[in-house]
């Protein structure tokens, strides 16, 4: 319209265009007029409305305020029935540690008496099995049937290295072999190993997956297989397969599992005088845990409402109303920073660090405030990536209009 006007309706440029042109001026003086009439009504019912907004706010604040003491009323007593609680608390739970501790040392007490009873019947049961001749000494000779105990594990358990796990005396009695016992009860193996040093032979992963040599025969007739499948290595294991089988049908030398025995037995309940202290501690924590809980409570409302209080709801509140609503484009957890120009802060508001935008910068938008009857988004729009900008109407930023409509009129008429 403006541009027409200035295009067509004086007489400035007719000459050069020469295009025949109705003088508009009139007709588009009276639309103008209407529509400046328009908006200062929009800004006169706006600013009302504002009043409203305004009134209402203070009210609002208000009882956020008085809301916020009886919370700190609330808060103090809270406190109190914490501390209280927190007396009450340890005052059971010392007792309760006491015969906690009571019961756990009675119970680690019984099974260091079981574990010592056990070590001993180990003890003398490897005794016995050592004294081959039972002379009632175990001697370097026979401790050399078990291979295991080798010092140096190099396949030759000698009688002198023998002699020396037994302590450099050729035989020990039975006193004499708990000493020498606590040395070789991690490697003693109560089923003497047999001879055969088959763990350390070199096993190749073919090996490893071939079944075991009971039916060797069936499996690998060696008649059948040409001869340059029968390469060097296979043969060697071969024999030594066939070596195990002619020697005795032992099972592969499989430890006999020690921690077989039940170790780990559970602690037998708490005795009921135990249990009673038990209930009264934890009923007195419960009860704790709750008055903490209510006391974070009242804590995070005073603090809500001190935040809402120390927001800027523009000089007189007026844009209080729209805290905690959500508008397409803004959340309700956040309130943004005023950014308008310096005459007029409160007609920009931006809301910065929105969620992070793909391969760009946090996500921001900007509000623009427009005077309105109505609450609303006139649009959105991203003028550059990432970047939003909203365009909304509230009557809170309309300004008070003139007094008489007279001051519209001068203007018109300019
Ligand atoms: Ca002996
Ligand atoms: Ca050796």
């Amino acid at each position: 319209m403006r541009a027409y006007l200035t295009d067509c309706c004086d007489t400035t440029d007719e000459y050069n265009s020469g295009a025949t042109c109705q003088n508009t001026c009139r007709d588009l003086g009276r639309k103008e007029r209407e529509s400046l009439r328009e908006l200062a009504e929009v800004a006169k019912e706006g600013f009302k409305l504002k009043e409203q907004l305004i009134h209402e706010a203070k009210k609002g604040l208000e009882e956020k305020q008085s809301k916020v003491a009886e919370l700190q009323f609330n808060k103090k007593a809270t406190e109190d029935k914490v501390e209280a609680l927190r007396v009450v608390k340890e005052a059971a739970e010392q007792p309760e540690k006491e015969a906690k501790d009571r019961h756990l040392k009675a119970w680690e007490e019984q099974q260091a008496v079981i574990q010592a009873e056990k070590d001993k019947a180990k003890i003398a049961e490897a005794f016995l099995r050592l004294d081959l001749d039972a002379d009632g000494l175990v001697s370097a000779v026979e401790l050399q049937s078990h291979t295991e105990l080798d010092p140096d594990s190099d396949g030759m358990f000698t009688e002198a290295e023998a002699q020396g796990v037994l302590g450099g005396v050729e035989t020990v009695d039975t006193g004499a072999f708990e000493t020498v016992w606590s040395n070789i009860k991690e490697k003693y193996v109560s089923e003497p190993q047999p001879d055969i040093p088959a763990p350390e032979d070199p096993q190749t992963p073919e090996d490893t997956r071939e079944p075991p040599p009971e039916s060797d025969s069936e499996q690998y007739p060696d008649d059948d297989i040409p001869e340059e499948y029968e390469d060097d290595d296979q043969d060697e294991e071969e024999d030594d397969e066939e070596a195990d089988d002619e020697d005795e049908k032992v099972p592969p030398t499989v430890r006999p599992t020690e921690t077989a025995e039940e170790d780990e037995q559970a602690m037998p309940p708490y005795e009921a005088d135990t249990q009673s202290l038990i209930d009264v501690a934890q009923k007195a924590r419960d009860e704790f845990d709750e008055a903490e809980r209510a006391l974070r409570a009242v804590d995070d409302q005073i603090k809500g409402l001190e935040k809402e209080i120390s927001l800027d709801f523009g000089p007189s509140f007026e844009f209080a109303y729209l805290y905690g609503q959500c508008y397409d484009l803004t959340t309700s957890e956040s309130w943004g920073s005023w950014s308008g120009p310096e005459d007029s802060v409160y007609s920009l508001m931006k809301y910065d660090h929105g969620t992070g935008c793909w391969q760009g910068p946090n996500r921001s938008t900007t509000v623009k405030l427009t005077c309105g009857k109505e609450t609303v988004v006139m649009s959105t729009s991203e003028p550059s990536r990432c970047e939003y900008l909203m365009e909304f109407t509230t009557p809170a930023v309309c300004q008070e209009p003139p007094s008489s409509d007279s001051h519209i009129h001068d203007h018109t008429e300019l």
